[in-house]
C-alpha cells in the first residue's frame, strides 16, 4: 500500500518517515484532513475551499480530502495523531487542546477579547509561541479562523450571575468548565455535534457558544434568549503533521502555504458574516438577542481577571509573555 493511501485511510500503523522523504515526484498525494465540525458551517466550507485551493495551486499534485465532524479523529486525538504521522492534516478548537498544551488555553481566556479586531491582535501576539510549542511536538500550524464571539443561550432570562446557580450549563472546554464551577452551575459536557439533540430534548438550561452554533443546533427549540456577552472569540486551528510536511516537494509546500494564507483571510471574513446572519436568524425564530445587563457584566469582568491569574500560574512564561504582547498590541 502506498504511503499516501495509508495516510488517506488514517491507518493507525505509523507510516515510515523515510518513505515521505524521497525526492519529489510528480504524482498526486492524496491526504486526509480531519475536520472537527459539521460540513454546513462556515468553518467546513472554508476547509473545503482550502483543500481545493491547495489542489489548484499545486496543479493537482495535492489532493486533500476533508472528513468532517471528527469522524476521522476525535478532536482531542488530532494533535497527537499529527505528531505520530497517523494523520496528514487536522482541525482543532485551540482551547479544547489546552490540557495538552496549556498555552492554547489563552484562546478562550474570558472577558479580555471583545471584538474580531481584539481577536486578531491576540492571534498576532500568540501565533509565534503557538507555532514554536507545537513545532516541538511535530505539528505545523497552517492557519487559524475564529468563531463568532461566545455568548450565553438560556431558557429563561439571566440578569444576574446568581441566576446561573444550579442550572444545567453546557460546557465544551476547560474555560467553560471552570466558569460553570465558579457560578455554581451543573456542568454538562456536550460536543457541538450532539447539541441539536441535547437542546431539543431539553437537557440544558443554558449554554455557552456562538450565535452560529446556536443556529446550527436550533437553540430556539428550547431556549428563549441569547445574551451577547462577547465573552471570548475562540479559534479553530488547521495544522499539518510536520513529518508529512517535510516529505512534500517544495512546490506542494508553497501551494499549501498560499492556500493557508487565503483560508485564514477568507475565514475571518466569513466569521463576521456568519455572526451577523446568525443573529438575524435567531431573531427571526423569535429569540431575544440582547447585551448583558450591567449587573451580569460586572462580576463576569472580575472573573476574567481571575482567569488570567489562574491560567498564567498554570501555563507559565510563554503564556504570560503572549498575554502581555496582546495588551501591548491592543493598546
Ligand atoms: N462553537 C463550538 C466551539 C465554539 C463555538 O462557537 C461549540 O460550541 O462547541
Amino acid at each position: 500500500m502506498t504511503l499516501s493511501r495509508r495516510l488517506a485511510l488514517g491507518g493507525v500503523a505509523a507510516c515510515a518517515v523515510g518513505a515521505l522523504q524521497r525526492p519529489a515526484r510528480a504524482s498526486t498525494s492524496r491526504l486526509r484532513l480531519s475536520g472537527a465540525y459539521g460540513d454546513a458551517l462556515f468553518h467546513g466550507r472554508n476547509l473545503r475551499a482550502f483543500a481545493s485551493q491547495a489542489a489548484s495551486l499545486s496543479r493537482g499534485s495535492l489532493d486533500i480530502e476533508v472528513v468532517p465532524d471528527g469522524r476521522l479523529k476525535p478532536m482531542d486525538q488530532v494533535l497527537p495523531a499529527l505528531q505520530r504521522q497517523e494523520l496528514a492534516f487536522g482541525e482543532v478548537l485551540m482551547s479544547a487542546c489546552a490540557s495538552q498544551h496549556a498555552l492554547l488555553g489563552i484562546d478562550a481566556l474570558p472577558f479580555i477579547v471583545r471584538s474580531f479586531e481584539d481577536a486578531q491582535h491576540l492571534w498576532e501576539a500568540t501565533r509565534e509561541a503557538v507555532q514554536q510549542q507545537l513545532g516541538e511536538r511535530g505539528v505545523r500550524v497552517l492557519y487559524a479562523v475564529p468563531w463568532p464571539a461566545q455568548g450565553l443561550f438560556c431558557r429563561h432570562p439571566v440578569g444576574r450571575l446568581q441566576d446561573l446557580k444550579g442550572l444545567r450549563l453546557r460546557v465544551y472546554d476547560e474555560t467553560t468548565q471552570r466558569l460553570a464551577e465558579l457560578v455554581g452551575a451543573h456542568a454538562v459536557t456536550v460536543a457541538a455535534a450532539d447539541l441539536p439533540r441535547a437542546v431539543a430534548d431539553g437537557r440544558l438550561d443554558a449554554m455557552f457558544t456562538s450565535s452560529s452554533t446556536g443556529v446550527d443546533c436550533q437553540a430556539w427549540s428550547s431556549m428563549s434568549t441569547f445574551i451577547d456577552l462577547r465573552a471570548w472569540i475562540p479559534k479553530n486551528m488547521v495544522c499539518a503533521s510536520d513529518a508529512v510536511w517535510r516529505g512534500l516537494p517544495d512546490p506542494a509546500r508553497a501551494a499549501l502555504l498560499q492556500a493557508a494564507r487565503q483560508a485564514e483571510s477568507s475565514g475571518w471574513q466569513l466569521a463576521r458574516q456568519a455572526d451577523e446572519a446568525a443573529k438575524q436568524q435567531l431573531t427571526a425564530h423569535r429569540m431575544t438577542v440582547e447585551p448583558p445587563s450591567a449587573e451580569l457584566r460586572r462580576p463576569l469582568d472580575l472573573m476574567g481577571e481571575r482567569f488570567g491569574r489562574e491560567t498564567a500560574h498554570k501555563a507559565g512564561m510563554d503564556y504570560t509573555r503572549a498575554l502581555l504582547a496582546y495588551y501591548t498590541r491592543r493598546g
